[in-house]
């Protein structure tokens, strides 16, 4: 079945100080958290990304700045944009995604469920419908 990528968003906990947003393993990240990367410093016009995965699961999170988000699970295809420290976008590995717009200090912090591993990745457009267009049931 094809899953949907969601959108979840974190309580600030603030005070005088300022703010401060957790991310945690089950509390609202529906993984295990086993790789921390982040993005930035990306140019104007950079479109990046152009992949889906056979098996990571991701939690994308626009901690400075923003960012949009192209995507497509073969059934739906959709755009969003990442423009709160708060909000949190749950990446299924059968969405193809694309960023862009970056601001130029967006800083695209990434949670993800495997280790780095070059072969999870589908970056073929057409090797994608191919594995994942055949799930016809949307959840
Ligand atoms: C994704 C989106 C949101 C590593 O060596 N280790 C890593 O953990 C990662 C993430 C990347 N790399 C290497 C692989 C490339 O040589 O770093 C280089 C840049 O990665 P890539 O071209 O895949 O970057 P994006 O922005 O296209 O995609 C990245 C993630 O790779 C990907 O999982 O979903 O951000």
């Amino acid at each position: 079945n094809v899953k949907k990528s969601s959108i979840i968003e974190t309580s600030s906990l603030g005070d005088e100080r300022g703010f401060l947003a957790v991310l945690e393993t089950q509390s609202n990240i529906p993984f295990e958290i086993k790789r921390v990367f982040y993005i930035y410093s990306t140019k104007e016009d950079i479109r990046r990304g152009f992949h889906a995965h056979h098996k990571t699961r991701q939690a994308l999170v626009s901690v400075a700045g923003k960012c949009k988000v192209h995507l497509d699970n073969t059934s739906r295809k959709e755009e969003v944009t990442l423009d709160s420290p708060n909000k949190i976008l749950i990446l299924e590995p059968n969405d193809w995604h694309e960023m862009y717009d970056f601001s130029n200090d967006c800083v695209l912090l990434v949670l993800a469920s495997e280790l780095y591993d070059s072969k999870d990745y589908i970056r073929d457009y057409e090797e994608f419908l191919k594995v994942y267009s055949k799930s016809t049931s949307e959840v």
